[in-house]
C-alpha cells in the first residue's frame, strides 16, 4: 500500500484541510497520523475530521499523552484542551498505541512512530550519529521507520542499513519556509510541502488560542530555520 504519513499536527485546521486535498489527489491507501495531533488551537476539528475518514490509524505522541495526563509544559493551556476534546475524545486518545507498522510499497515493512518506538519524547535529529540512532529505535525489524516529533523533515540511512525518515510537520514547521509538511511511502519516500493561506490561517489561530497564539501564529509566518532548530534539538539529547 502508499500511505501518507502526517505528524505533528497540534490542531492546526487549515494546515490540515490543504494537505488532506493534497492527499485525496495522492490517491494513497491509508493515513498514518504520527502523533501531536492536539495541542493547538483547534484540536477538536482536527480530531473530528480526522475520526471522519476511512482509512487512518494514529499512534500517539507526547502531546496526545500531556493532554490526557492534563498538564504538562509546551505553553500550552492541557486542562482547557481537556475541557474542549471531553471524555470521549480523551478516551480514544488514551487508546492509540506508540506504534503502527504497515507494508509499503516498494518499501517493506514500515514501522510508524511519534519519537522513537518504545517512547513518545526522546529526541533524534538528521546530523545525530548513526549509532546514537540505532540506539535509540533499538531492535527495529522494518526496513523504513517513520517519525515526526521534531518538526524537520529529513531521509537518511543507518550504517545498518535501516532507513529512517522524518516526516516533518503539518501544523508547526520549523523548516525555514511557509507551508504544511509531510510524507508519502510507497514505491519511493516523497518529502512533500503543502502551501496554504498561511496569514490567513495566523489570524485564526491568533483569535482562537489566546496567549499561546500569538507564538503559534509567529512561528507560521516567521518559520524556525531548520538548521538551528536541529542544532537546538541537539543540545537537548540525552540533557
Ligand atoms: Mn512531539
Amino acid at each position: 500500500m502508499r500511505v501518507a504519513a502526517l505528524c505533528d499536527i497540534h490542531g492546526n485546521l487549515p494546515a490540515l484541510e490543504a494537505v488532506l486535498a493534497d492527499v485525496e489527489r495522492e490517491g494513497v491507501d491509508a493515513i498514518v497520523c504520527g502523533g501531536d495531533l492536539v495541542g493547538g488551537p483547534f484540536s477538536v476539528e482536527v480530531f473530528d475530521r480526522l475520526l471522519s475518514l476511512q482509512d487512518v490509524r494514529f499512534v500517539r505522541g507526547n502531546a496526545d499523552r500531556l493532554v490526557m495526563e492534563g498538564d504538562g509544559e509546551h505553553g500550552v493551556d492541557w486542562s482547557a484542551e481537556r475541557r474542549r476534546l471531553g471524555e470521549p475524545r480523551l478516551a480514544t486518545i488514551a487508546s492509540w498505541p506508540l506504534t503502527v507498522e504497515l507494508e509499503t510499497e516498494g518499501l517493506g515493512r514500515t514501522l510508524f512512530c511519534h519519537a522513537i518506538p518504545s517512547a513518545d519524547e526522546p529526541i533524534f535529529t538528521r546530523i545525530t550519529p548513526d549509532k546514537d540512532v540505532a540506539e535509540l529505535l533499538g531492535d527495529v525489524e522494518a526496513k523504513l521507520v517513520v517519525c515526526g516529533h521534531t518538526h524537520v523533515q529529513f531521509d537518511r540511512q543507518l550504517a545498518s542499513g535501516l532507513r529512517v525518515v522524518n516526516a516533518g510537520s503539518v501544523g508547526v514547521p520549523y523548516e525555514g519556509r511557509r507551508g504544511a509538511f509531510w510524507a508519502v511511502l510507497g514505491p519511493m519516500v516523497e518529502l512533500r510541502r503543502t502551501e496554504y493561506d498561511v496569514e490567513a490561517a495566523a489570524v485564526s489561530i491568533r483569535e482562537a488560542a489566546g496567549p499561546t497564539g500569538e507564538q503559534h501564529s509567529g512561528w507560521l509566518l516567521e518559520p524556525p530555520d531548520p538548521d538551528e532548530a536541529t542544532a537546538y534539538f541537539e543540545s537537548q539529547r540525552g540533557a
